[in-house]
């Protein structure tokens, strides 16, 4: 596994909002990854209904997305509690520690649709232009089936009060809140299986439709910097969790929000 990144690296990030990072993994941990998605996500769906419930058909068209793996799946929950993992999304975003809010698989079947563009942070409980997404690609991610695009540097001047709908039919609403965005160039992100993208929590991302007959499938880990405090919206935080928080309140639950740097 890639344990470091360049100067180069961490300021491009900062820069843009994003980093695509070949060969996070080498191809025999990639194939680990991989037959850990496999099992985690066989095992969710014995436990969960197969389809996204209170969602609509469109949001079901976009992606199978199992949220919290790492809590019924030992082997994805090593991977994704990896302090390694956790001291890189530290380093970019700058922050001392981070913890796992939570995990995500994101598999875009043959002939789903594209991701509309949002902001992943606007949703989440708590509110900072140093929350951090890794998503590793455990297919290569391309063009013709669903990579994902950016609005470089967006994450500089994004809302917290505008997250885009990933349920509409339409892919650019995100950007009726953002008229000025509709100048700026979409960079797409290509990566092979193995590499993964950095993405900051306020940055304009999507991604395309999946144009293929083989699925791309992807694993990803939404790292809160550590002190990150409770925005009053609860979101995937587990309801024991929510209950006990108010406004304001830092979320440090160990048990359901994990430490993964520093993991003394
Ligand atoms: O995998 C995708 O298509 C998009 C994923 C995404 O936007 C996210 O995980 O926040
Ligand atoms: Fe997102």
């Amino acid at each position: 596994m890639l344990t470091l990144l360049s100067q180069r690296q961490v300021e491009f990030y900062r820069e843009n909002g994003y980093l695509v990072v070949e060969a996070l993994l080498d191809g025999e941990e990639l194939e680990k990854w991989r037959a850990a998605l496999a099992e985690g996500m066989a095992r969710h769906f014995s436990i969960n209904a197969r389809h996204n419930q209170g969602r609509s058909d469109h949001y079901e068209d976009v992606f199978v997305q199992c949220v919290n793996l790492w809590k019924t799946s030992e082997a994805i929950k090593q991977l994704v509690t990896d302090p390694r993992l956790g001291r890189l999304a530290a380093a970019l975003a700058g922050v001392d520690g981070v913890r796992l809010y939570h995990d995500h698989a994101l598999v875009k079947e043959p002939w789903a649709h594209p991701t509309n563009w949002h902001v992943d942070n606007a949703m989440d409980p708590y509110h900072s232009r140093q929350s951090i997404m890794l998503w590793v690609a455990l297919d290569d991610a391309t063009l013709q089936n669903g990579c994902m695009y950016f609005l470089p540097g967006t994450h500089r001047c994004s809302r917290f009060d505008v997250t885009g709908n990933l349920n509409e039919t339409r892919i650019d609403g995100l950007l009726a809140d953002y008229p000025e965005w509709r100048a700026l160039e979409p960079v797409a992100a290509e990566v092979q299986a193995g590499g993964a993208v950095f993405i900051n929590g306020m940055i304009a991302h999507a991604a395309g439709p999946n144009m293929t007959v083989h699925p791309r499938r992807a694993l990803a880990m939404l790292f809160m910097p550590a002190g990150a405090v409770y925005n009053g919206r609860p979101a995937a935080l587990p309801a024991k969790v929510a209950a006990h928080l108010c406004v304001g309140d830092e979320i440090a639950d160990d048990e359901h929000l994990p430490l993964i740097y520093p993991n003394s």
